[in-house]
């Protein structure tokens, strides 16, 4: 079959208002850029012309400013789900000019093949490379493409030039059935493979395809400071001595790590630890420090969602690919962030907090409460299921302003059953088959920073009564005080 080779504008104008596009890719890596694009302009000119124009949208994660950046500009985005981390659509959802749905990332495929979220009309896919017979190999991330392609009426293909050929063998295509006739997901070490390296899609459904040759949109990571080398350091030491202990096996754990500037620099200062042994990565997202850690022989292997890279470390992959399709494996992400497989192979969870509790609850995603930073991506799925779930964070932020570690988060994302480990630049909290008051005590002299020490200590001797000393008249006064005076540091409850 011959597909409809059409331009990125021909392709948009195939997508009506009150549509439900789906894309391809996690994070700014992986997504379509040109269709996305076109679309927002088109919505622009619909809405300059009087006319309304807005769409829903499924992804697999974040995106990056040719999808998520565009289209909330353009206010063209009316309901969007499962993650974002662009501060254009951040501004746009907070604003509540659109509809934001923050969804456990393994849980999206399943949602719409169940029903719980209408069938998206399109799904926009980018790839390096299809068949006549519909092979579509993805470039550098899966996310919800096996699902969208058979549940979406049309399909649109954007060949991107940018991503070799040769990407195909990187990913493991694998859609499980759903109850009552789900099996056991056959993954038992992170390598292991089980599906196809290329999506089986339905050539009659491919509406055209879009040549681009365009680099995925991963914006830098800020550069190690002190707090963020600290807590690497605290973290690797504290795994070194889990495993001298015996509670991690001397041939270790597979490992995931979160998004961002601190989980970046905690995956370096594990691969630098001399006590932590060679180790395999089971995630979602690959992020920078992982390439280099492969190539010195510290990541002997990474499963993932998606290769989270920066374009020069992309390029360097890309320009070793025989090297690194050995390395890497990319998965959908119900299968990278599947409960099942973080129970059996035992992840070691690294993610990183906003906010935290003396009692052990953790804010993942909003700021003061309120205001939405990205969402619960996967930390959700792996938190709650994995061998070891590490929480970090810096203790302050905005210069001491706001205590990241408060008397009771201003939203939970993860609660004090699942959470197990809280680490900051000062120390290490171990929680596990602690009390609540006891966990509050490990927290306060490990983890916060000296000068809410006494303030947080004080609110503990509060005296309040019961299981759980938590005083609901004063527990959110940081938060207002922050909010009255900018400041977190209160002089007494
Ligand atoms: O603000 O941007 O104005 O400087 O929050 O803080 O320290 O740079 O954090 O880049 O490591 O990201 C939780 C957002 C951390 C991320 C989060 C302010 C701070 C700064 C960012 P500025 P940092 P990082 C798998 C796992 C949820 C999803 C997840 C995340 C900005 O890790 O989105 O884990 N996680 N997925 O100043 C107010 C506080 C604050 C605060 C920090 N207590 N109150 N502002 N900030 N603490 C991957 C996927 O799911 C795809």
């Amino acid at each position: 079959m011959a597909y409809r080779k059409m331009s990125a504008e021909e392709a948009a104008s195939l997508i009506n208002d009150g549509d439900i596009i789906s894309l391809s890719g996690f994070t700014a890596t992986g997504c379509p850029k040109a269709v996305p694009t076109a679309l927002a302009h088109k919505a622009e000119a619909e809405h300059a012309a009087g006319k309304p124009f807005q769409v829903g949208m499924y992804t697999g994660a974040s995106t990056g400013e040719s999808a998520d950046g565009v289209l909330s500009r353009a206010h063209a985005i009316k309901f969007r789900t499962p993650y974002q981390s662009h501060k254009d659509s951040r501004e746009e959802l907070n604003r509540q000019g659109m509809h934001y749905c923050d969804l456990h990332l393994s849980e999206l495929s399943q949602y719409l093949r169940y029903g719980f979220l209408p069938k998206p009309n399109f799904a926009i896919l980018e790839v390096c490379d299809i068949t006549e017979d519909g092979k579509a190999v993805l470039t550098s991330a899966v996310g919800i493409a096996p699902t969208i392609v058979h549940l979406a009426e049309k399909i649109i293909l954007e060949l991107n030039a940018y991503h070799p050929k040769e990407l195909l063998g990187m990913h493991d295509i694998y859609e499980p059935a759903d109850p009552p006739y789900r099996r056991e997901i056959p993954i038992y070490t992170p390598s292991d493979r089980i599906g196809l390296p290329y999506i089986q899609l339905d050539p009659k459904k491919v509406a055209g395809i879009v040549e681009t040759n365009l680099p995925n949109e991963i914006g830098a990571f800020s550069p190690l400071d002190s707090v963020t080398k600290k807590i690497g350091e605290n973290v690797s030491n504290f795994l070194a001595s889990e495993m001298k202990a015996g509670r991690i096996p001397m041939s270790f754990l597979p490992v995931q790590s979160g998004v961002g500037n601190v989980a970046n620099a905690v995956l370096g200062a594990m691969g630098s630890n001399k006590d932590i042994p060679p180790f395999e990565i089971y995630t979602e997202v690959i992020q920078d420090s992982v390439v280099g850690l492969m190539r010195e022989g510290h990541v002997k292997f990474a499963s993932g969602c998606s290769l989270s890279l920066t374009t020069p470390v992309l390029n360097e992959v890309y320009a070793d690919l025989d090297f690194f399709k050995q390395k890497f494996l990319l998965r959908p992400q119900e299968i990278s962030n599947n409960p099942e497989i973080a129970r059996r192979l035992g992840l070691i969870s690294i993610n990183t907090a906003l906010e935290a509790d003396i009692f052990g609850n953790i804010n993942s995603s909003h700021v003061l409460g309120t205001k939405m930073m990205n969402g619960i991506g996967g930390s959700g799925d792996f938190c709650r299921n994995s061998y070891l779930s590490i929480f970090t964070t810096p203790s302050t932020a905005k210069d001491g302003k706001i205590s990241s570690i408060v008397p009771m988060v201003s939203h939970v994302d993860h609660n004090e059953h699942s959470v197990k480990i809280l680490i900051t630049e000062h120390g290490v909290a171990d929680l596990r088959g602690k009390s609540p008051v006891q966990r509050a005590e490990a927290i306060i002299h490990n983890c916060v920073a000296p000068e809410y020490r006494g303030l947080l200590t004080d609110f503990l001797n509060l005296g309040v009564k019961g299981h759980t000393p938590q005083n609901l008249k004063s527990c959110f006064a940081m938060h207002q005080a922050f909010a009255e005076t900018g400041d977190m540091r209160l002089t007494k409850w």
